[in-house]
């Protein structure tokens, strides 16, 4: 059984997150989502619009997606990784580089992010109407 993991806010769910999720899925059997808490959100100065229960409640009905953990610092992964024996670590490659440092742990995987989308982009078109 080979489990993967990788984390997000997923914020205005769109296209490019369940892509993601899709192909991170795709790599292997199990797929555990880390997601950012709405205090760990304002670490990485990011706000959610939608809280973490209910972005929590819309992952866990996507087909792709077996558990979701929540995200609550910078450091937690090496544990996540080893508590939940993860096999592959994926991300977008806006985060390409970023956490080669879990090479030592688990396989590392960046995907191509999908072009023009984004939750911030969604929250502004809404915003301007
Ligand atoms: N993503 C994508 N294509 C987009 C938008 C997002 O492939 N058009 C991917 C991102 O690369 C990321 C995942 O979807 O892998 C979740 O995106 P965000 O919710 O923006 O996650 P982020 O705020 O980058 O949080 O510790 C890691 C951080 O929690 C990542």
């Amino acid at each position: 059984m080979i489990t993967v993991l990788t984390y997000g806010t997923f914020d205005f769910l769109h296209v490019g997150h369940i892509r993601l999720l899709k192909r991170a899925k795709a790599l292997g059997d199990h797929l555990i989502v880390g997601l950012s808490t709405d205090s760990f959100n304002l670490i990485k100065h990011k706000s959610a619009f939608i809280p973490y229960d209910q972005r929590k409640e819309i992952l866990e009905s996507i087909r792709y997606v077996d558990i979701v953990i929540p995200e609550e610092s910078w450091e937690q992964k090496i544990q996540d990784v080893l508590s939940h024996n993860v096999d592959i670590f994926v991300m977008g490659d806006d985060w390409e580089g970023e956490f080669d440092f879990l090479k030592d742990y688990c396989q590392v995987v960046y995907l191509p992010r999908t072009q023009d989308i984004s939750s911030s982009a969604l929250k502004g078109q809404l915003r301007n109407g």
